[in-house]
């Protein structure tokens, strides 16, 4: 008898514990999932996909050819190296169909891009600055860069506008 109640004392403490570990698991993993999410850049709108959105961390753009813009900009000193993929090839990749996009970031900032810059000019979506990846906070998980030293007149308010950080939405529109 005595046996039996230690047993399902034993039983129920056993339960107790799979429970703590269960919720202790499931928090970990929602704050993974909360930090990946944020850390995504989502891409819809007029784009080739069956569920509506593709998402890429900065992860899966350094998985891809990489280019680079050395460049100075308003927001660093002296000549920075910005490494990202070309935007026109992100565009490709996703079959976008449009003429606009509609770029929002972390922050709220939102800015509309014309689909043509990224067929005149090598705009990039940078994920690194000077060997770094983005700052989280500051500057991640992607920036639009243009190559503003190119002579191609870039370095105007117009384009600096376009340079939106902490990006993690992109509309076809
Ligand atoms: N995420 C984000 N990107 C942004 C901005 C912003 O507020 N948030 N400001 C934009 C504007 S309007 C300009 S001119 C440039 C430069 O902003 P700054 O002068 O505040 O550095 O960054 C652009 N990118
Ligand atoms: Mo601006």
């Amino acid at each position: 008898m005595a046996k039996n109640i230690n047993f399902k004392r034993f039983a129920t403490d056993a339960r107790i514990s799979l429970l703590w570990i269960a919720i202790i698991f499931l928090s970990a993993v929602n704050v993974t999932l909360t930090h990946a999410d944020e850390m995504n850049m989502k891409i819809m709108g007029k784009i080739k996909s069956e569920k509506g959105a593709i998402y890429f961390s900065p992860g899966d753009l350094a998985a891809s050819k990489p280019t680079e813009i050395v460049t100075t900009s308003p927001w660093t000193t002296g000549k920075t190296t910005f490494r990202g993929v070309l935007l026109r090839d992100i565009l490709k990749s996703v079959d976008a169909k449009g003429t606009m996009l509609k770029v929002s970031a972390i922050d709220d900032y939102t800015v509309e891009i014309p689909i043509s810059d990224a067929e005149k000019y090598d705009v990039i979506i940078a994920y690194k600055m000077n060997g770094q990846w983005l700052e989280d906070g500051v500057y991640a998980p992607f920036w639009i860069i243009y190559p503003y030293d190119s002579g191609k007149n870039l370095a105007e308010e117009k384009y600096y506008g376009r340079s939106i950080w902490q990006l993690t939405k992109i509309v076809v529109e």
